[in-house]
């Protein structure tokens, strides 16, 4: 049904998508900006357009030129990787006017997750257990009442938010007003859009995420969750399949809710149901309804092809396995490699001088880099993920030690540093972290 995919990414995941249709026959084109032209995307595409200058918003965001790229090469489908245009209800639509498949959910459920107050009501219909908070927006004049209601701390949210932009916590009715005042002109500067809401504040949780998968027909499995805590200003540094804090019990008890929601949605493509986790219980806190950077380790413990997966829904084909069918095997780590300093995480783009990436059982690179190859300025500064699969935790966490080893990144600063630090501490070892612990393991001065 789809025969030629047009990848409106760059990077790794480009690579990763392109990987898949190779696989599944069905031809490629790649998309760039100027400053992209010599990107590893771009060599291994059938066929390449570029879009425009460096910025993103000219480029990887402009619409039009995508639209048209799809046009000139005759591209049925799109994939829009993660980032850029993955959530954008609009380019689902515009594509969609265009005869083009998304290669996604619908324009709808996009629409719904993407408003965090639409999508914690439609969680909590659909029988997803959601953080104590408001039924709804906050305002000033509500607040108070609606604090008292929840018990203090509470935080503040913006309900165009995401990704901790735009909260506030309010510690005590003292701080409650200027923290609501506060997240509403923050939001209203980020997002255009003042509305918020309150929650339950979690002072120590886990931010453990559900991936799931749906055929938009009532069908949709789980593929277990993913353990995101370490992570530094809500960038992802570290995540582990299995989370270290969950058993067996807990784990398809959780599942089986997130699936039995999506098939209640109806939902089409891969989703990530991302929640809190503190004392034993789950707190929705988001829904992606994309592909999500850290998905390599959830195929590694289930040997399912995410992006197969999303091409094979997308086309009318299904999902190439039931729950039934689903094993857990082992346990995989991924360290996302960003070209930046690993204690101050400031972007040092330049050219890769020596590039040698490690092998062996168990290990996969995902990246777009080579000897030689100039990281641009203009974009995120991931530049390759390791991911790291042993028969368990203490397997997988023996082989990254040795695979950390072999990793030779010259010529920029990358975080790969950072990993040799964190695979030889003891809590990191033990599986003993939250949300925070990242951040104060950074604030500590270093030897
Ligand atoms: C919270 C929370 C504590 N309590 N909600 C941050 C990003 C956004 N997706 C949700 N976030 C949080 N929501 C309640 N009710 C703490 C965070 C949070 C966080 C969550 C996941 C991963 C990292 C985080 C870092 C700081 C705060």
């Amino acid at each position: 049904m789809i025969s030629k995919i047009l990848i409106a990414n760059r990077g790794e995941i480009a690579l990763r998508v392109l990987r898949a249709c190779k696989e599944l026959g069905i031809a490629t084109v790649a998309v760039h900006s100027t400053a992209d032209a010599d990107a590893m995307h771009v060599r291994l595409a059938d066929e390449s357009v570029c879009i425009g200058p460096p910025p993103s918003r000219d480029s990887y965001l402009n619409i039009h030129q995508i639209v048209a790229a799809c046009e000139i090469t005759g591209a049925d489908a799109v994939h829009p990787g993660y980032g850029f245009l993955s959530e954008n209800a609009k380019f689902a639509d515009i594509l969609d006017a265009h005869g083009i498949t998304f290669i996604g959910p619908t324009a709808d459920h996009i629409r719904i997750m993407g408003d965090k107050i639409t999508a914690k009501e439609t969680a909590k219909s659909l029988g997803i257990p959601v953080v104590p908070g408001s039924a709804g927006e906050v305002k000033p004049e509500n607040a108070l009442a609606i604090a008292r209601e929840i018990g203090f701390p509470v935080l503040i949210k913006a309900t165009a938010g995401g990704g901790g932009r735009g909260m506030k916590v309010a510690r005590n009715e003292d701080d409650l007003s200027e923290a609501v005042s506060t997240a509403r002109s923050e939001a209203l500067a980020a997002f255009g859009n003042d509305a918020v809401y309150m929650e339950k504040y979690l002072g120590k949780p886990r931010h453990i995420e559900i991936q799931v998968v749906g055929d938009g027909e009532g069908n949709a499995i789980h593929l277990g969750e993913r353990d995101c805590s370490l992570q530094r200003r809500h960038q992802k540094v570290w995540e582990e399949a299995n989370s270290p804090a969950l058993n067996v019990e807990q784990r398809m008890k959780i599942g089986e809710v997130c699936a039995a929601a999506m098939r209640k949605l109806k939902y089409r493509g891969a989703g990530t149901i991302e929640f809190l986790y503190e004392n034993g219980e789950f707190y929705f806190i988001e829904m992606n309804t994309r592909l999500q950077v850290e998905h390599p380790i959830t195929e590694a413990i289930t040997g399912i092809d995410l992006v197969h997966e999303q091409i094979r829904v997308a086309s009318g084909a299904g999902l190439s396995v039931t729950q039934d069918e689903v094993v857990f095997s082992g346990h995989a780590i991924e360290c996302r490699i960003n070209a930046e300093d690993p204690r101050t995480f400031v972007p040092s783009p330049g050219t890769i001088t020596h590039f040698h990436a490690p092998g062996g059982l168990g290990v996969r690179v995902d990246s777009g880099a080579y000897q030689g190859y100039r990281i641009p300025p203009y974009y995120d500064s991931l530049i390759g993920k390791l991911i790291v699969h042993g028969r368990t935790r203490v397997e997988c966490m023996m082989r990254l030690r040795r695979v950390l080893d072999e990793f030779v990144i010259d010529g920029i600063k990358t975080t790969l540093p950072l990993f040799q630090d964190l695979i030889n501490n003891q809590d990191i070892a033990n599986g003993d972290y939250d949300i925070h612990w990242l951040e104060h393991y950074l604030a500590q001065p270093s030897e």
